[in-house]
């Protein structure tokens, strides 16, 4: 934008026919800006209060917890919509053991975009629901949570970009996960054995059998509690170890696009989620984008793994900081 702005403040003292010779001394200039020797393709305008609904239709169905209806019926709505966006979808089912041996009907969905393309970023949320307050007053350590930050936030953004991508593709080839059970990990007031890697059950299904098989990417970003007000996300530990690159593409363009406030380039602390199987079991370097609060009790934000975690507190400049930073790397992958 500030190359634009003084571009213009160069052309204004002109007349006219040298302000038209300014202008179309860059080619394609609603398209492009010179950044150095690097061209910046702009993308598409992100539309968050089209993000918004998506969040709203899935906290509508109630707590997406699997094995319940809710959770059924917002795995079809994901689906149809994905296709209705253009993707060819995937869906994998399986049974997921939880940490109290639950077997849970879990079920992953994949939108694919240039399927046949090898050039390929993989973009991916959860969409279950926890089922536990588990940090908030006892009596509601039993409650499903709406999860409107923690599960549909990150959906959300997908779907508007899948939206966006049926309208004007980027060059690369882009797929979808919609991961189920990340968020069934063993609860705080569990009294048995405490068991590893209960978390994020349905990225670990598909990290061992993915969609396609032998399915790679260049790299993937994780979207995590996206849509609270005044987000802040800082380099998470695990992404800064083993995707620094991408890591580091993610927060220039945020900063590029104005988005510095949300995107703070300092080291936040190391958080087991979705991102980490996908990168040990598929070698697929991942960012986790995830609202970290410094200072708050939990190190996530105040609303999280409570029954608070409704749409009244999702936030649509947020929304619009992600989705456009996010749509900003996928645009320029070449
Ligand atoms: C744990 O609490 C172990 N990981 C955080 C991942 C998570 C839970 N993201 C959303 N809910
Ligand atoms: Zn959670």
């Amino acid at each position: 934008m500030r190359i634009f702005k003084n571009l213009w403040v160069m052309c204004l003292p002109l007349a006219g026919a040298a302000l038209l010779s300014c202008g179309s001394s860059k080619k394609n200039s609603t398209q492009t800006e010179e950044a150095g020797t690097r061209t910046f393709i702009q993308a598409p305008a992100f539309n968050a209060d089209s993000a918004y609904s998506y969040i709203d239709a899935q906290v509508g169905f109630g707590p997406r917890v699997p094995n319940s209806a809710a959770h059924k019926a917002c795995g079809d709505y994901l689906a149809a919509q994905l296709r209705r966006f253009g993707a060819e979808v995937y869906e994998q089912n399986a049974e997921l053991i939880a940490y109290d041996g639950t077997i849970l009907k879990g079920r992953n969905i994949v939108g694919a975009y240039k399927p046949e393309t090898r050039k390929r970023v993989l973009l991916c949320a959860h969409w279950d629901s926890r089922p536990y307050a588990d940090q908030d007053e006892e009596k509601y350590h039993r409650t499903p949570i709406d999860g409107a930050n923690d599960g549909a936030s990150g959906v959300g953004v997908l779907l508007e970009i899948a939206r966006q991508i049926q309208m004007k593709a980027p060059e690369i080839g882009i797929d979808i996960a919609f991961f189920d059970a990340e968020d069934y990990g063993i609860p705080e007031f569990y009294k048995g054995m405490y068991k590893q890697d209960t978390w994020c059950l349905g990225s670990q299904y598909w990290g061992r059998i993915p969609h396609v098989s032998d399915y790679k990417a260049r790299f993937g970003i994780l979207l995590d509690m996206v849509g609270g007000k005044d987000a802040t996300f800082f380099y998470e530990g695990y992404s800064a170890r083993t995707a620094h690159n991408a890591m580091k593409k993610i927060w220039n363009m945020a900063e590029r696009l104005g988005y510095g406030r949300y995107f703070v380039k300092e080291e936040g602390g190391e958080v087991t989620d979705d991102h980490v199987y996908v990168n040990r079991y598929r070698q697929i370097p991942c960012v986790d984008i995830i609202h970290y609060d410094m200072n708050g009790s939990t190190g996530f934000n105040p609303t999280w793994h409570t029954v608070d975690d409704t749409m009244e507190h999702i936030d649509k400049a947020t929304l619009q900081a992600v989705g456009q930073t996010v749509m900003g790397v996928i645009y320029n992958e070449q």
